[in-house]
């Protein structure tokens, strides 16, 4: 049984469409971000960066005692391994599913968080923050739907790599993106919105995505952070 340090963010549904889609038995524990609960010192002996999604496998392969892992593409990779599944054993085709999985962890998710920062949070517009994300965005969709020409999945066969993207084009609109510019994409993403494993993904975040994602209060613990908090 996996313990999901979890939060209904794009981030944190990774990891359910991955529990999910795997068949692995999980409890969530949730980390209410907007609470403060990240920085609980019983949360940053697993996440030492104050951010979810994190788990703890209590029973490693290895069997030496139970294994916390954080950074969500981290997570996929351990889950990954684990359980043989969604990354491929061949050179070629691990590393096809790992560079879109880097593509989507040091470009995609970080240049759309910063696109809801300034188009949805910062306390006034600034309309070169927003011009400056909302072009990179929409740059970043236009390399994925050329991937996604004449294929189904962004690598050979389903992976890690469509698990991690996936989230972070859900709120393309709210990104100020519209998929019919993007044709391959959007095929993709209806496939992907289609499968019953992230269909169920999406639904073990419900009891807490209904709450405001962050709060004013929250704003003020998540957007004023420093070293040493
Ligand atoms: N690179 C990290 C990013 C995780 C992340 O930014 N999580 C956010 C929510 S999506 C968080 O926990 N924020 C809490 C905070 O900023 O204190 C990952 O992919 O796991």
């Amino acid at each position: 049984m996996i313990d999901l340090y979890y939060w209904p963010t794009p981030n944190g549904h990774k990891i359910t469409i991955f529990l999910e889609e795997a068949g692995l038995e999980y409890t969530i524990h949730p980390v209410d971000i907007s609470a403060g609960d990240q920085f609980k010192p019983s949360f940053l002996a697993i996440s030492p960066n104050n951010r979810m999604p994190a788990i703890i496998d209590p029973s490693p392969t290895t069997g030496e005692g139970p294994f916390p892992v954080f950074e969500s593409g981290a997570i996929l990779m351990y889950l990954a391994e684990k359980t043989g599944s969604f990354l491929p054993s061949d050179l070629r085709g691990r590393f096809d599913v790992m560079q879109w999985l880097m593509w989507q962890m040091g470009g995609l998710g970080p240049m759309a968080g910063q696109n809801h920062h300034f188009v949805r949070y910062a306390p006034e517009p600034v309309p070169y923050a927003i011009e400056r994300y909302v072009n990179e965005t929409n740059r970043l969709y236009g390399v994925l739907d050329r991937r996604l020409e004449g294929r189904d999945w962004v690598a050979d066969e389903y992976s890690i790599a469509d698990m991690a993207i996936y989230p972070w084009i859900v709120p393309h609109e709210a990104q100020r993106q519209n998929l019919d510019d993007f044709p391959n994409l959007k095929r993709w993403f209806s496939a992907m919105q289609k499968r019953p494993a992230v269909i169920r993904a999406y639904e073990k975040g419900t009891p807490w995505s209904s709450r405001p994602a962050v709060t004013e209060e929250g704003k003020k613990l998540l957007f004023g952070q420093k070293a040493g908090k």
